[in-house]
């Protein structure tokens, strides 16, 4: 045991009946970033996720597959670890609903529940919904009214639980916690349901197979909400709660159409058990796709993978948490995915920290500059430096005014948060031009006032490493080995984070680039064609194949994700032959792409790359070059493309350098392998 605070925060424990799509991944990388930036703030800090693995879909889908239901949720919810893993998701206990620690729990509730007089057996009719495995109030024949597929009309003996003996201690609880249901307009909703009058709640199935059996009351299987929800319990030492301190739940973080479950069910059970309730349920928005819930039984949905590999986790955490405020519903567009990606993180965040490093190398060699260093001019107090240093202070204080970084973050304004941060960095990036550091550097009487410059520009990246790593873990971690920093980001103490901590003479780190600037038109290409490929999947416990993430073309260096290793079949899916260039011009209205025609042995093709800013196209012809042939076919600006033309993608900006073959006059058409 530490003898830090404890936080305790989950997220929903997902379905199992399908793959996560960006709804799920927005809740956890949400959680995640709560995470990172309590366990900065110096907590100690434990996050749950985990899967919701059984009921009737579950059932139906492993006999869909033709595997055990045992197997099924075994391999789903690898999948779902493996792809939190791929976000870097820091989660501290995964729960699966089917592990014995779980059923435990899930028995003792459930009996301290009888013993104090709050369970009866009964029998039940209703309409039931078996997608959203739930009861709904509708008549006969309707559909559900949540996702509007047809209902079942059920009726079976079943354990009850008295929900309606809680309106008043609910109401009690809620009107002594205002801020227990967040935010404010999914509260007055709660309110009023409950004011409306509570109904009893059956809590055991016997028409259900797969689920956690009622000790001594087989056929009774316990009812998925019963069940699910004590999975939170479950995950710090359910009856031996008290063990590990960290019940009860700090936050319980979930989608707005599960905060009935979870803000009135919930700490029902838990009063009926008299076990202490979580502080607070927060219900956050959805995202849409047109308008409409993106959810697994629409089919309507955005895997977060394709996102990964193209542009990198941090542009998909990025956008998730800048570009929707949070409790409101957001939409999801593969366009704006990309104007963010380039706008704010290449050109903002990436290129700031390539111009002041660069220029920290160049002048300084590769040492953070003092920023005391005596100028021989009688140069007056650097008032833009001081404004620089005032906005960056700024930044930390835990004060409403002006939506500053860390109040927000710590209220969860997390766009406003970004909006913030990003402000220093749009005034350093101004700081820059107005101070010009590489004309100061021409003139060896103004080195005082170019040390000056650069140290704040080095001080105020730092200030931004810190503020942003909890949503942007990966790329900030690099600029932080940049700045020549030896510590542990993810340890870095937030709130002391103060103006002039960064030491001069402080060696940089090797250079790379954050964030490599990348055609839009071409990355959501490569993104929905993935995207494509993986709805293909054969079964629903098949992940999208690495080879795929090829056949995509998102081998460049704008892949940071992309580190899996694949089999030689997977590779020799790929036909890669020798090709010579015929012909090459510009394409009107794209001033990055080049048309060629190559011939590949067999044919004649006509393939787009984006060298145009490298390559003259008249210098082009004749030159053999490495094609990848089995692409499928797609429009890049409008030009059709049959193929790709292999290039490595060089220094921070992605320079593309055709691959050739030097050595030797090789035939056209000879296959790379
Ligand atoms: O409901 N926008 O699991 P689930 C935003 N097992 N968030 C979304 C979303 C969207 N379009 N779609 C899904 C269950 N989510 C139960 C929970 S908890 C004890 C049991 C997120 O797989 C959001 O957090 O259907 C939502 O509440 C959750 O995924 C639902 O996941």
């Amino acid at each position: 045991m530490t003898g830090k605070p404890k936080y305790y925060l989950t997220t929903p424990i997902y379905y199992t009946n399908g793959l996560p799509h960006i709804g799920h991944t927005y809740s956890t990388v949400v959680c995640d970033t709560i995470r990172r930036y309590k366990r900065m703030q110096g907590y100690d800090v434990l996050l749950t996720t985990g899967t919701d693995e059984h009921g009737v879909n579950v059932e139906r889908s492993a006999k869909k597959a033709g595997v055990p239901e045992s197997e099924f949720v075994a391999k789903m919810a690898a999948e779902w670890r493996a792809l939190w893993d791929e976000l870097g998701v820091q989660g501290d206990e995964f729960i699966r609903t089917t592990d014995l620690k779980h059923a435990h729990t899930v028995q003792w509730l459930f009996k301290q529940c009888r013993e104090n007089g709050f369970v009866y057996p009964g029998h039940y009719t209703g309409q039931y919904c078996i997608y959203d495995n739930a009861y709904v109030d509708v008549k006969p024949g309707e559909n559900c009214p949540d996702c509007g597929r047809p209902t079942e009309t059920v009726t079976e003996a079943n354990y009850f639980f008295k929900l309606s003996a809680f309106q008043k201690p609910l109401l009690d609880w809620y009107a002594k916690h205002p801020a227990f249901i967040q935010p404010e307009a999914r509260r007055n909703e709660v309110l009023s349901f409950v004011e409306g009058g509570l109904r009893d709640l059956s809590i055991t199935r016997t028409t259900i197979r797969w689920g956690i059996p009622v000790p001594g009351e087989e056929p009774h299987v316990f009812y998925v909400w019963f069940d699910a929800l004590t999975a939170y319990l479950s995950a710090v030492g359910g009856p031996q709660y008290e063990k590990t301190g960290f019940w009860p739940a700090d936050v319980h973080l979930v989608g707005k159409e599960i905060i009935r479950f979870h803000a009135v069910y919930w700490p029902a059970f838990l009063m009926a058990a008299g076990l202490p309730l979580p502080k607070q349920i927060w219900a956050h928005g959805w995202l849409l796709m047109d308008s409409t819930k993106m959810s697994k039984s629409l089919g309507n949905v955005v895997r977060p993978r394709p996102i990964v590999h193209v542009l990198g986790m941090d542009a998909l955490r990025y956008y998730l948490l800048r570009e929707t405020v949070f409790g409101q519903d957001g939409n999801f567009s593969y366009e704006a995915l990309v104007q963010r990606y380039n706008s704010d993180l290449a050109n903002g965040l990436g290129n700031l920290a390539s111009r002041t490093l660069t220029m920290i190398e160049k002048y300084f060699d590769g040492k953070i500059p003092d920023p005391l260093l005596g100028d021989k001019l009688s140069d007056s107090e650097d008032q833009a430096g001081q404004s620089i240093r005032q906005i960056a202070e700024l930044m930390t204080v835990s004060s409403p005014s002006a939506g500053l970084a860390v109040w927000s973050m710590e209220n969860f304004h997390f766009s406003r948060a970004l909006e913030s941060i990003w402000t220093l960095i749009s005034a350093v990036d101004t700081y820059l031009t107005t101070n010009k550091p590489w004309a100061l550097a021409e003139d060896d009487t103004r080195r005082g006032r170019l040390s000056r410059v650069l140290y704040n520009a080095a001080e105020a990246l730092r200030f931004v490493a810190v503020l942003a790593h909890p949503v942007l873990p990966e790329s900030t971690t690099k600029l932080w080995k940049q700045l020549g920093q030896p510590t542990t980001l993810g340890d870095w103490p937030i709130d002391q984070l103060r103006w002039g901590q960064l030491m001069p003479g402080t060696p940089l780190g090797k250079s790379q680039a954050l964030f490599p600037r990348i055609e839009k038109a071409e990355a959501i290409e490569r993104m929905e064609s993935m995207e494509n490929e993986a709805q293909k999947q054969p079964s629903p416990v098949t992940a999208p194949t690495p080879a795929s993430a090829l056949a995509a073309g998102s081998t460049t260096a704008a892949s940071p994700g992309a580190a899996e290793k694949i089999g030689i079949e997977d590779f020799a899916k790929i036909e890669m032959r020798v090709g010579q260039i015929k012909t090459a011009e510009r394409i009107v209205g794209a001033d990055k792409l080049l048309k060629l025609t190559v011939d590949i042995g067999t044919e004649i093709r006509q393939i787009c790359a984006g060298i145009a800013q490298y390559y003259e196209p008249e210098k082009l012809i004749g030159r053999k070059v490495a094609v990848v042939v089995n692409l499928a076919p797609r429009k890049l600006r409008g030009v059709e493309s049959n193929g790709m033309i292999i290039a490595a993608s060089v220094g921070p900006e992605g320079r593309p350098v055709l691959a050739g073959f030097p050595d030797e006059d090789v035939e056209i058409g000879a296959r790379l392998k």
